[in-house]
């Protein structure tokens, strides 16, 4: 009887994934680039959108299906578009990111992106991956299950997403050319948004707000996305309570929160019962500052949670919708209670026998200016430029040919292979640390690895010049987040909190302020992997590295031949 049980399952199991393959669908979609006019805040400002939309387009497809997407640059500057957290699983010509796996669609030209959604099932995003269009330049990802399976908890009545985003009363590319020019810090943003909007606690805004319509007794899963440029947000709706269920397009065990914080990058998604009296309630988000003493945007955005049979404000009588409280800009508490209640829905296959185990320092610096320079270009503290590094390499782009592509076709003298898997120097990286370290030195350098390699990276926050929480996103992979912690990581204690039963499964890890985060994945996934600060500022300063994974002996696991039309420098 087990036996002819477990034949008919295998048989059922066999069947099912015929039915699924069957039914996975390609979407085509063309993305057009274009400078678009576009008014908030009471000014208008020209900027580049996708199909003139802000957000851009939300792409909606089932776990297994492909996707092509035609994207035509119509505006003035270079754009690439990234399709952020997809894995990319030997596709990596597809992934995005402007001098690592293309070079950039230049205005007139264009690109067609294609790929496979593969075992991953929840919210990502795709953004432009080239200097700041992409504060203009997102939208979100909704990656169903695949056909005929369900949502690993009841079906909600109503699905919504919450892009949250960041605006400038500016053009963005003006403000990081300026923060380039001038070496200082950039300007921070004028506000936060939730789908382009927002919302009617800032001026001029009151009759775009976003409405998030529910019926009393509903479940709504509301697919939260971080899309900021340079801002970690917390994000709360007042009187209601979340259930966590999935970030980064992995599920999670449910557990509930009154609030979120996502650092720019991240995903969660929730479930909402309307289970409060009908009335209009905030949704809210404003940030999680953690860097001591650094300006950034004091605002909050608001969107509107509105049953359907909320009352009609009378005449005359004013029904502001209620307010929650949000947490202190500085709660970290409350952002670290967040972060660490994440857990893989069961026992999941952690790697354990690790073959390459890196440490790496993340943090900011700063460049001394030569004497010669002009005081215009050294505008940060004591005649100096901001920058920002890993294990002491400002990473910097190459410009004449992408890493890709130079190390397909072997093509010297675009990067080196010389990535420290340590600290060059060891410091007590949270402590006061002396002003003579705080220099790192510029480069183009890779870390090589083999096909099917297991591995371990201790990622440590770092003081130089001013501590801050991190969002730490790696292309093409998923990685569990095995611990967390603050301070300098002690390898003699900090192993005994390991989780290697259920960690979760992200893209993008929130590496705490003046702390660390260990991560693990198997190096499955061939090409060349970006490594990078989620906060672009960062990225800019040299917050990256980049992974290079070799083929593997299987066709499987080669880097498929490089697209016709791939866009070369
Ligand atoms: C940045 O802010 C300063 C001070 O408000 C302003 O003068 C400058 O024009 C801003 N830069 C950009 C690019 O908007
Ligand atoms: C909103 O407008 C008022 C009146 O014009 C002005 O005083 C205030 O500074 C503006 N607030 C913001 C955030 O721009
Ligand atoms: C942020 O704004 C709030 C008011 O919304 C104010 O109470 C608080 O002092 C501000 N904090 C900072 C650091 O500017
Ligand atoms: C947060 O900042 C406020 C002042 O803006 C300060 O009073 C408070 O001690 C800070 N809290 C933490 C946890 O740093
Ligand atoms: C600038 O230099 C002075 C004198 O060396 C020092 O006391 C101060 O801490 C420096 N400021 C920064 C932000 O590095
Ligand atoms: C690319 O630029 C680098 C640095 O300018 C130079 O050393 C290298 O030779 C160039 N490579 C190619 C293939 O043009
Ligand atoms: C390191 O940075 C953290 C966060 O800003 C701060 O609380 C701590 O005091 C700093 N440590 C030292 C020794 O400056
Ligand atoms: C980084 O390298 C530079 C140049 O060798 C050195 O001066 C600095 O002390 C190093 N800093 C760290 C944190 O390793
Ligand atoms: C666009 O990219 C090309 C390299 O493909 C580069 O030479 C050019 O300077 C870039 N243009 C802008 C405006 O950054
Ligand atoms: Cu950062």
């Amino acid at each position: 009887m087990v036996t002819m049980g477990r034949t008919l399952t295998s048989v059922l199991l066999l069947f099912s994934s015929i039915v699924s393959l069957a039914y996975a669908k390609t979407h085509y979609h063309d993305f057009v680039v274009q400078e678009t006019k576009v008014t908030r805040l009471c000014k208008t400002q020209t900027v580049m959108t996708v199909n003139g939309q802000l957000p851009g387009p939300t792409l909606e497809v089932n776990n297994g299906d492909s996707l092509v997407i035609n994207v035509v640059n119509r505006a003035k500057d270079n754009v690439t578009i990234h399709w952020h957290g997809v894995r990319q699983i030997t596709t990596a010509w597809a992934d995005g990111p402007e001098f690592i796996t293309q070079c950039p669609i230049r205005p007139g030209g264009s690109y067609t992106y294609r790929f496979t959604i593969s075992g991953q099932e929840g919210t990502l995003w795709w953004h432009a991956h080239s200097s700041w269009v992409r504060a203009t330049v997102y939208g979100a990802l909704v990656i169903r299950p695949k056909q005929g399976d369900s949502y690993p908890f009841q079906k909600p009545k109503r699905e919504s997403v919450m892009v949250l985003g960041e605006w400038w009363n500016a053009n963005p590319l003006d403000v990081i050319r300026e923060a380039m020019r001038t070496g200082g810090g950039p300007n921070i943003s004028d506000a936060f948004t939730i789908n382009g909007q927002p919302g009617d606690l800032y001026n001029c805004s009151r009759k775009d707000t976003v409405i998030v319509p529910v019926d009393s007794g509903e479940t709504n899963l509301m697919r939260v996305i971080n899309a900021g440029l340079n801002q970690q947000l917390f994000f709360t709706i007042a009187n209601h309570k979340f259930i966590v269920v999935g970030a980064d397009a992995s599920y999670v065990k449910p557990f509930t929160t009154s609030v979120l914080m996502l650092g720019p990058g991240q995903t969660t998604d929730v479930l909402i019962k309307a289970d409060q009296p009908p009335a209009r309630y905030y949704i809210a988000g404003r940030a999680y500052a953690s860097a001591q003493g650094v300006p950034f945007d004091n605002t909050t955005t608001t969107a509107i949670l509105e049953y359907k049979t909320a009352p009609c404000p009378a005449k005359g009588v004013s029904s502001k919708p209620v307010m929650p409280s949000l947490p202190a800009y500085n709660d970290t508490a409350t952002a670290t209670s967040f972060s660490t209640s994440f857990r893989s829905p069961k026992k999941v296959k952690v790697p354990t026998d690790i073959d390459v185990n890196m440490f790496i320092t993340a943090g900011l610096g700063i460049l001394q200016c030569p004497p010669t320079a002009p005081a215009s270009t050294c505008q940060a503290p004591n005649r100096t430029r901001f920058t920002a590094s890993m294990n002491n390499v400002s990473f910097v782009l190459p410009s004449n040919f992408t890493i890709l592509q130079a190390h397909h076709l072997g093509v010297p003298g675009v990067f080196t292979t010389d990535f420290p898997a340590n600290p060059p120097v060891t410091f007590d990286y949270t402590g006061n640390v002396p002003q003579s370290l705080w220099q790192p030195i510029r480069g183009t350098k890779v870390y090589k690895l083999k096909y099917g390699e297991t591995v371990q990276i201790v990622l440590q926050g770092t003081n130089i010049s001013t501590a801050e929480n991190h969002p730490i996103h790696l292309h093409g992979y998923d990685f569990y987040i095995i611990a967390e912690g603050f301070g300098n990581f002690n390898p003699a204690t900090d192993t005994s909190k390991f989780n290697l039963v259920d960690p979760p499964l992200r893209n993008t890890a929130s590496l705490p302020v003046s702390g660390w985060a260990v991560i693990r994945f198997v190096a499955d996934n061939p090409g060349s992997w970006i490594m990078h600060c989620h906060l672009d500022v960062h990225i800019g300063w040299g917050l990256a590295m980049v992974l290079l994974v070799e083929d593997g002996p299987e066709v499987s696991q080669k880097l498929q031949k490089a697209p016709a039309d791939l866009p070369v420098c």
